[in-house]
């Protein structure tokens, strides 16, 4: 066990609280994995996989009112609301407690609960945090097992004296009316009640690392972003290193793992796996920014993944992989909407009832085998391009931070930003569609600035601070860029095909960050020259690459509206950076705009092109 007095005691205090009939500790064992899973096996929670096609491989079904993070029952909980911000959800940390404690209070009767230490970072890396989650769920377990560094190791780098996040979760009666999701940065404790699934449940990882992180990064000086990290090794060798900031379902997995064109892979290229959801960046001693991967494992979107759009995905969860909502087939095997090969026949659905293709709901709306938020959790050494790099303690150096959303309009294949400043600025107006990763309205567009709207545990006008601050503090800082992969033509269709593609843009974004690569300015930023991108192989008119790139004043100064409101709603505590970037995007916006209309009733952008 341990001899850390602060543990103990709260571990006993959490269960004078919740009253389970047994504690166990966690070692992180083989020996115990095995143990676990056949209770959880025997007692119906999971059930195991075919062995022979998916060895180690166990399936499990939530509640059918538990399948995606709850946002409107996320908590700051900060003694002064402010601290929160406009972008959270507030509640004080006394009434936090005592709302979340009615709901704990006695909930374990009759269950075990588990004292999970976990490692976010590898154990003794200067990035590294501990945490220790105490859970009534052994889904919960299995799934830090793989998403985490755990066990005794652990206790280990804590000591007698070390400090933790304190992390109490529990299903209590997965009730939606009795769930809530709390984080009380200023004593480093999570509380998180009533939800077993994803980023509500696995505290080491929205809730810990980025939520609890973002506020201690705030304070010690780096970041904590919801960012995969990539990278790209040159055919001498060398490698540079991207991070790129999406909102949830819209691309890091594919793009952290992604295999390009076969015009590219021609030159040399290979791309390698550091990170898919999170990443934590400090100041190296070089004067470069470093990022490091604090996870252990994937936990990525299930429906769409096959050997087309994510062939290393598909790869890495062939074993030791927990399958969640997706539909169970009849030999025992896993499909899911978008998987590769035929549906099958038939099936037991994410709800748990009989399936057969085609089925109708009551609207007449496709009955789907998988819930879109159905996802796999795998152990990161199985992802056949994991980077050699992706433990080293250190971290790795980073050469361009990309920022994109989903939108159907506006926002061109790639631009770059002018500097630090401006990027900040990208970052921070980004918005995008929203998708199956969280309870909502699915489609509709909101902003989601870095991808952090619903992850960052404090007033997000401090955090757009915090970044500015962190460029006059980088003397080496990476090239802020923006890249949209969703933009559709007036059929709806996706303009750009994506995926291995991306490949392409990348290879541009890594060119600009070095000072090549061609460009030409617009009023948002750089984009690449119609030459510049590498389209060898790749079968798109001009005329689509034109429309990817193309830049549309007026609909640019509508948006600027929507980043006035947006600005507005943190009021005088926004940075007067950002306001200065809003006047001057207007600026170059209504100039050219001007320039535009005089030289022709086109566009600037295309003014540019001509
Ligand atoms: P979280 O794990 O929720 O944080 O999300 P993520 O950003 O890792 O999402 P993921 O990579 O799993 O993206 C899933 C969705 O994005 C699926 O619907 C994919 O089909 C879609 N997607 C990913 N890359 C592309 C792309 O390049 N083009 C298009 N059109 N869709 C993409
Ligand atoms: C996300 O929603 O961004 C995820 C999945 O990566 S969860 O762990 O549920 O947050
Ligand atoms: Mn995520």
């Amino acid at each position: 066990m341990t001899d850390n007095k602060k543990l103990k005691t709260w571990v006993d205090e959490c269960a004078r609280l919740c009253k389970p009939d047994k504690i166990v500790w966690v070692d992180g064992s083989e020996a115990e994995r095995k143990v676990l899973e056949e209770e959880a096996v025997s007692r119906g929670r999971l059930i195991r996989l075919d062995q022979e096609r998916l060895p180690g491989s166990l399936y499990f079904r939530t509640d059918p009112n538990d399948v995606a993070r709850t946002e409107h029952l996320t908590f700051i909980c900060t003694k002064k609301k402010d601290d929160a911000g406009p972008n959270n959800n507030w509640m004080s940390p006394p009434d936090g407690y005592r709302k979340a404690g009615d709901i704990f209070q006695g909930s374990m009767k009759g269950r075990t609960m588990y004292v999970i230490p976990f490692s976010m970072g590898p154990i003794g890396s200067p990035f590294a945090k501990i945490g220790v989650q105490l859970t009534d769920s052994i889904y919960v377990v299995l799934n830090m097992r793989i998403m985490t560094r755990i066990g005794s190791g652990v206790l280990k780098a804590l000591g007698k004296d070390g400090d933790f996040t304190k992390c109490l979760h529990g299903k209590a009666d997965l009730n939606v009316n009795r769930r809530l999701i709390l984080h009380f940065p200023e004593d480093n404790t999570i509380w998180s009640v009533g939800s077993g699934y994803g980023g509500n449940a696995l505290l080491g990882k929205k809730c810990l690392s980025l939520r609890i992180a973002s506020w201690l990064a705030n304070q010690e000086g780096w970041l904590a972003e919801h960012m995969l990290i990539l990278g790209i090794e040159d055919p001498k060798g060398h490698v540079e290193y991207v991070t790129a900031a999406f909102p949830s379902a819209c691309g890091k997995t594919n793009l952290a793992m992604l295999i390009p064109p076969d015009a590219l892979k021609k030159k040399g290229y290979k791309y390698w796996t550091v990170g898919d959801d999170i990443a934590w960046l400090r100041i190296g001693p070089d004067g470069r920014l470093w990022a490091c991967n604090p996870e252990n494992g994937f936990f990525g979107v299930a429906p769409g993944t096959n050997s087309k759009s994510n062939p290393n995905a598909v790869k890495t969860v062939q074993r030791s992989t927990i399958f969640t909502n997706v539909l169970l087939k009849d030999d025992n095997t896993v499909w899911w909407e978008g998987a590769d090969g035929e549906p099958p026949k038939s099936g037991i659905d994410w709800q748990g009832k009989p399936w057969t293709p085609g089925q109708k709901d009551a609207n007449g709306k496709p009955l789907l085998g998988a819930h879109p938020n159905s996802r796999f959790t795998a152990p990161a050494k199985n992802c056949p391009c994991i980077s050699p790099n992706w433990e080293d303690p250190q971290g790795v150096p980073i050469s361009a931070i990309v920022f994109g959303g989903r939108r159907a309009r506006l926002a061109p294949l790639v631009y770059q930003s002018l500097n630090w400043s401006h990027g900040v600025y990208v970052g921070a107006t980004m918005a995008s569609e929203r998708t199956a990763a969280a309870v909502g309205t699915v489609g509709e567009v909101r902003r989601d600035p870095m991808a952090m709207l619903p992850f960052c545990g404090y007033n997000m006008a401090d955090y757009f601070a915090h970044w500015l601050d962190m460029g006059r503090k980088i003397p080496k800082p990476p090239k802020i860029f923006h890249v949209n992969w969703f933009r559709t033509d007036e059929h709806g269709k996706f303009m750009w095909p994506g995926y291995g593609e991306n490949a392409r843009v990348l290879e541009w974004i890594l060119a600009r960050s070095r000072g090549d690569g061609k460009a030409v300015e617009t009023p948002i930023g750089s984009i690449p020259t119609p030459d510049a991108l590498d389209m060898n192989g790749l079968d798109l008119p001009k005329s689509t690459v034109d429309r990817l790139l193309h830049i549309d004043n007026e609909e640019w100064l509508e948006e600027l509206e929507q980043h006035k409101l947006f600005f507005e709603s943190f009021g005088p505590r926004l940075p007067k950076e950002m306001w200065n970037q809003y006047y001057g995007l207007g600026k170059r916006l209504t100039e050219t705009a001007v320039l535009a209309g005089v030289e022709s009733p086109a566009s600037a952008s295309s003014a540019v092109h001509s």
